[in-house]
């Protein structure tokens, strides 16, 4: 069995869609009203690509105001490399 981990990094200005975007992938789900991320989230995806392959995504959804930078650049960067 083959095992590949992939990490996105989703990054931009606040509202532009990052949130709606991952929605979309995880739970084929839109929704309208706009929440601002605050503090930065990590979602999984797993995708069985063929009978021995399988593919997990990690995603890390950012916060895009500036203000809430310093939580964003410590819970992403500090983790990036695990
Ligand atoms: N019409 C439309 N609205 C969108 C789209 N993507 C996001 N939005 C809306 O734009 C607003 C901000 O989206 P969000 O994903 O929360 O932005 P984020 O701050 O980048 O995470 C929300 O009200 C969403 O419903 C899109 O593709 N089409
Ligand atoms: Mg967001």
């Amino acid at each position: 069995m083959k095992e590949y981990k992939v990490k996105i990094l989703l990054a931009g200005t606040g509202a532009s869609g990052k949130t709606a975007y991952l929605k979309k992938l995880l739970d084929n789900q839109f929704k309208k009203e706009y929440e601002m991320t605050m503090a930065g989230e990590i979602k999984l995806k797993q995708i069985k690509y063929d009978e021995d392959t399988n593919i997990q995504i990690i995603l890390h959804d950012l916060p895009g105001e500036e203000r809430f930078q310093p939580a964003r650049l410590g819970t992403t960067f500090a983790n990036w490399r695990k």
